[in-house]
């Protein structure tokens, strides 16, 4: 877990302090659509607890990493592009571009989505 005591944007958009487009909740994790979608379905997943990004997540909890997982299924079976196929991304730091230290899934689909690069 990151040890900064200042909260991040995510914990201030699961406490409803910053309104979002919210798709699913339950006890471990929180979904909502992303401000700047990437694709037709672009909706982050994040777990309650905030781990700085998904190896941290891993290697402390990999319960719930399981459970964020799952999470971003739920999300796609709401979005009905269960069927149709959808990308899981972690940006894990700079280099990936992370600009949220919150670990978070992106979900994308609804589209046929374009190969992987810079
Ligand atoms: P990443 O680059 O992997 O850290 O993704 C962070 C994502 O968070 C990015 O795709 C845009 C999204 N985002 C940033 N600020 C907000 C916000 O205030 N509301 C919502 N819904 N999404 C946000």
């Amino acid at each position: 877990m990151d040890g900064a005591a200042a909260e991040t944007l995510f914990e201030r958009i699961i406490a409803g302090e910053i309104p979002a487009d919210v798709v699913h909740q339950d006890e471990a994790t929180f979904a909502f659509r992303d401000i700047n979608p990437q694709a037709r379905v672009h909706v982050l997943v994040v777990p309650r607890k905030r781990y700085r990004n998904v190896a941290e997540l891993a290697a402390a909890d990999p319960g719930l990493l399981a459970d964020l997982l799952r999470s971003c299924r739920t999300v796609a079976g709401l979005e009905g592009i269960e069927e149709t196929g959808y990308r899981v991304v972690f940006n894990t730091d700079a280099d990936a571009g992370q600009t949220v230290f919150h670990v978070h899934a992106h979900v994308l689909g609804g589209e046929q989505l374009g190969l992987f690069g810079s």
